[in-house]
């Protein structure tokens, strides 16, 4: 039976949480970046096996990096961006060299994933991560004041930013701010609200359709280099997956993977399905996507959001929310079989709970939460899996 490859993120020897921890938390293998290379620059082979020894030292394995980021000039096509195509296909065979085959990367314009609140207190006293849709329009509309932002928002939107606007102290707007445009961990990018400004303006011309021909461009020429050098490139969903402060977006439903497939149907053309991102809309059925491209799955974050009609969602605990992880789970177990592989999988996100509330944590990347995550998400895996070789499903 082929089981799942259980993993954990690390963000390097900077991260609280260590190599032993992982390994205690019953993961095996760990996804990582290096994340001190700037973006845009090669990652030498020096680099990459410095990075690959520390973590086979702790008796774990490399099995995915995440990110490699790509820059912003590829995702414009300006400056200098074919220089930047260049490295990036640079560091994907000196990954391929040092046996790393699993790169995951995601083609959202200048934010990674957007949350509004990162301490939003749940019941029991945990600490999720939130998306507040009026927040981030009163944002947008009175705090960025972007440039003909009302014409993305309903009159009721507009509305109750408005309300939600005048509600807030200087303090929550000015965390607000920091939630939304100081990077959360893993982006690559943080900036002040003029930088911030600047860069979305880059995208004044960049329709979804351009943006999406970008991400094509780039796969056309990085495709055949991956496929050379063994190595699988796996796109992130857009997070949250829905247009943002006038952002164009091109990763957020079955639709837009399957014509990336179309227009590059290189097998190391790949996908991460994150759960968690995807799950957000309520129309991205998780488990027909988990079938449906059985064969360019190549890593999956789990996790679980619970959503609300106003367009909020909260990070819900990894087997509760809206994410139907028992069939997600089935799914997953079912076309590993028929792979006859292990596919990497990680508990993406977690509650910052118990001792790790006195620490301080990367948001969402806290040691307790996932490790509770990953608990949870191996037992269900072991009941399926079992029943399954027992012939009950
Ligand atoms: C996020 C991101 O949902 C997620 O996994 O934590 O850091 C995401 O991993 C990156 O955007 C992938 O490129
Ligand atoms: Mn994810």
């Amino acid at each position: 039976m082929y089981l799942c490859e259980q993993s954990f993120r690390w963000y390097g020897p900077n991260d609280p949480v260590s190599l032993q921890d992982i390994r205690q938390a019953g993961a095996t293998g760990v996804v990582t970046a290096l994340h001190h290379i700037p973006n845009g620059e090669v990652w030498t082979k020096e680099e990459i096996l410095k990075r690959k020894k520390m973590i086979e030292k702790a008796r774990l394995r490399w099995v995915a990096v995440e990110s490699v980021p790509v820059h912003e000039h590829i995702k414009t096509q300006t400056g200098n961006f074919q220089l930047y195509i260049d490295n990036y296909k640079q560091s994907i065979i000196n990954l391929g060299e040092c046996g790393i085959n699993v790169v995951t990367y995601n083609f959202m314009p200048v934010l990674d994933w957007t949350r509004t609140n990162l301490a939003f207190k749940m019941p029991d006293g945990s600490l999720a991560l939130r998306f507040e849709r009026a927040a981030v329009v009163a944002f947008d509309l009175f705090i960025l004041q972007r440039p003909n932002a009302e014409n993305d928002y309903t009159p009721e939107e507009i509305a109750k930013a408005k309300a939600r606007y005048k509600k807030m102290d200087e303090a929550e707007k000015q965390l607000i701010t920091r939630n939304i445009i100081a990077g959360l961990p893993g982006s690559e990018e943080s900036f002040t609200l003029e930088q911030f400004q600047k860069e979305l303006n880059r995208y004044k011309n960049i329709t979804p359709r351009k943006l999406r021909n970008h991400l094509i461009y780039f796969l056309k020429e990085v495709c055949p280099v991956a496929e050379e050098a063994g190595v699988k490139l796996v796109i992130h969903p857009d997070d949250p997956p829905m247009p943002i402060l006038g952002l164009p977006r091109i990763l957020s439903t079955a639709e837009d993977f399957q014509a990336l497939v179309k227009a590059v149907p290189s097998p190391a053309n790949g996908l991460c399905l994150c759960t968690g991102s995807f799950g957000v809309n309520p129309n991205n059925d998780l488990p027909a996507m988990m079938r449906m491209f059985w064969d360019r799955i190549d890593f999956v974050h789990l996790r679980s959001t619970q959503r609300d009609v106003e367009g909020n969602f909260y990070e819900a605990n990894h087997l509760e929310g809206d994410v139907p992880m028992y069939d997600v789970m089935k799914a997953f177990l079912e076309i590993q079989q028929v792979r006859k592989k292990n596919i990497v999988m990680r508990p993406d996100h977690g509650h910052q709970m118990c001792d790790d509330l006195k620490k301080n944590t990367n948001p969402g990347y806290s040691c307790i939460g996932r490790l509770r995550g990953l608990a949870e998400l191996r037992g269900l895996e072991l009941a399926i899996a079992t029943s399954m070789e027992r012939g009950r499903i």
